[in-house]
């Protein structure tokens, strides 16, 4: 059994060839975008085994997806391909400043349509981690039971819960978004929120603010992701600025925070200390940035271990 579990929705992205408004790009890149399984294939990257929970359609995009997932050595085995819905497209406009904006095609898709008789129990207790994000319930009413099913079957096992608050105001308005990630991380061992995030739910841009609100809704470790600031994680006894890591030029932003919470639950899942484990999330979250898509810049162990250990890669 996997030891990273995830639950979520992933959608076939169409990547614009090249910058621009989007009326007027003819040209995409089909590439494949949800933030956990993003998460999953991160942790696979960085040599732990996890398995990916959701539904697809039972079309062309999904069998896709489902095969780049497996192809990334994530278990796929709990996906159900849903034979009424379709699977999820969203399209990204990149602007020349390299900020992006996204269309989303997922109102009534497969996964919006997951409900709790979906979950595998045993499946989920036998993980170490069990991570899941606040898009989930955003996308429908079975989703949000769906997921806060899951955190309970996770939590009733001791089986440790992790949560990116992930808004997206894209499905739901900040005031309801809050209202719902509150009841989602008391749940929660595990809090990986960005600075904007933390804003939308308490209303401070305090970092170590943010994650006291966290640390009082139960969760024992808070990451707090501060973009170019890198990020601050705070614990009952412990709280640590860690710089962010500069791969490069930065190509693409979205998933860089699933990159994020790929190397910091590897790094819980190898008993690290809180100062490594965010210098590791920090490290995947620069990597993310410096390619296009949403998965395809998470760094593999070969690419993190050439750079602890100050090696070159041979390339050629
Ligand atoms: O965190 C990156 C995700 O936002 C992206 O991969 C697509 O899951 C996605 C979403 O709902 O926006």
């Amino acid at each position: 059994m996997p030891e990273l579990i995830t639950l979520g929705e992933t959608m076939a992205v169409f990547n614009p060839a090249s910058s621009g408004p989007l009326q007027y790009i003819a040209d995409f890149k089909r590439l494949i975008g949800g933030a956990e399984s993003n998460v999953a294939i991160g942790v696979s990257r960085l040599g732990h085994s996890a398995g990916w929970i959701s539904r697809l359609g039972d079309d062309p995009f999904g069998r896709f997806i489902n095969n780049f997932i497996r192809g990334e050595g994530v278990d796929t085995s709990r996906v159900i391909f849903d034979e009424v819905h379709p699977t999820g497209v969203y399209f990204k406009e990149i602007r020349a400043s390299g900020d992006v904006t996204v269309y989303y095609y997922r109102k009534g898709s497969a996964a919006s349509a997951m409900s709790p008789a979906d979950l595998d129990e045993d499946y989920i207790k036998n993980g170490r981690i069990l991570h899941v994000s606040g898009i989930t319930p955003a996308l429908s009413d079975s989703c949000r039971k769906t997921v806060f099913k899951a955190m309970e079957i996770a939590k009733a096992s001791g089986v440790t819960v992790s949560f990116d608050p992930n808004i997206r105001l894209k499905l739901w308005s900040g005031q309801q978004a809050a209202g719902v990630l509150k009841e989602m991380a008391r749940y929660a061992d595990i809090v990986l929120p960005g600075i904007d995030e933390g804003e939308i739910m308490f209303d401070s841009r305090d970092p170590k603010a943010i994650a006291e609100e966290f640390l009082k809704l139960g969760a024992s470790t808070v990451a707090v992701k501060l973009g170019k600031e890198g990020a601050m994680a705070v614990t009952r006894d412990e709280e640590i600025m860690s710089p962010a890591f500069d791969a490069g030029p930065v190509i693409d932003t979205v998933g860089a925070g699933d990159a994020f919470a790929s190397g910091f639950l590897t790094g819980v899942l190898e008993g690290m200390p809180l100062e490594q484990a965010v210098g590791l999330a920090n490290t995947c979250g620069g990597f993310a940035t410096t390619i296009v898509g949403d998965v395809e810049g998470l760094p593999s162990r070969r690419e993190i271990g050439a750079l602890t250990d100050n090696k070159r890669l041979i390339e050629r």
